[in-house]
């Protein structure tokens, strides 16, 4: 049995909606990060944390990956030419789109405000350079490892969905129709009611 440990607002998603790709039940436990709670299961403090029978994996990517590689799907097995290929894409989505929103929201409103410095329009700008680069990644699609739809689209496709949302950046046409085609896949929808159910119900 998998138990998330987050919030379906945060990362915590990517983890609901490869689990809902998988065709895997899960249960959600409802944390903020930093707290005694979420402490107790990640040494970071961080969400989200996926429970496999009570035993705790932290950190987004890795249990996207763990949990692919485990039910041999979503992946090109490990070992492969293939897989090195999808990880280096997943790196250079946690570097260059992740690293701008990530950057951009501690400064804008999560570090304390005397920590915070203004560097909004850099992120911004390497948001846009990195979606440059991306493009070339993905290439003729439709997903970034070709026909076969991988743990990277998902992290990629939340990733540019919290540019856009979050902070209003741009996406270019090519990457909004690549995210469109990634977030209308049943299993996002699925795990996004889910998620909201659940928070509903522990309101
Ligand atoms: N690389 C980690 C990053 C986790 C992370 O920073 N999570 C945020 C919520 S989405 C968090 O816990 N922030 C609070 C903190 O950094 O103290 C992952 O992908 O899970």
């Amino acid at each position: 049995m998998y138990t998330i440990v987050g919030n379906p607002k945060n990362r915590s998603l990517r983890v609901m909606w490869a689990l809902e790709e998988l065709g895997q039940d899960w249960a959600l436990e409802t944390v903020a990060p930093q707290t005694e709670r979420m402490l107790a299961v990640n040494a970071t403090g961080k969400a989200p944390v996926l429970l496999v029978d009570g035993a705790p994996i932290p950190d987004s990517v890795a249990i996207v990956t763990f949990l692919a590689d485990r039910h041999g799907a979503l992946t090109f097995p490990a070992g492969s030419l293939e897989r090195g290929r999808q990880d280096a894409i997943t790196q250079f989505c946690v570097d260059e789109l992740e690293g701008a929103c990530w950057t951009a929201a501690k400064n804008g409103f999560l570090h304390p405000e005397d920590k915070r410095s203004d560097v909004k329009a850099t992120c911004a700008w390497e948001f846009e350079l990195a979606q440059k680069r991306l493009e070339t990644l993905l290439g003729e699609g439709p997903w970034v490892m070709g026909e076969t739809f991988t743990v990277a689209d998902i992290l990629i496709a939340h990733t540019l969905s919290w540019g856009d949302r979050m902070f209003q950046w741009p996406l270019t046409d090519t990457l909004a129709d690549y995210k469109q085609r990634a977030m209308s896949r049943p299993a996002l929808g699925a795990a996004m009611a889910k998620g909201k159910a659940l928070l509903e119900a522990a309101a």
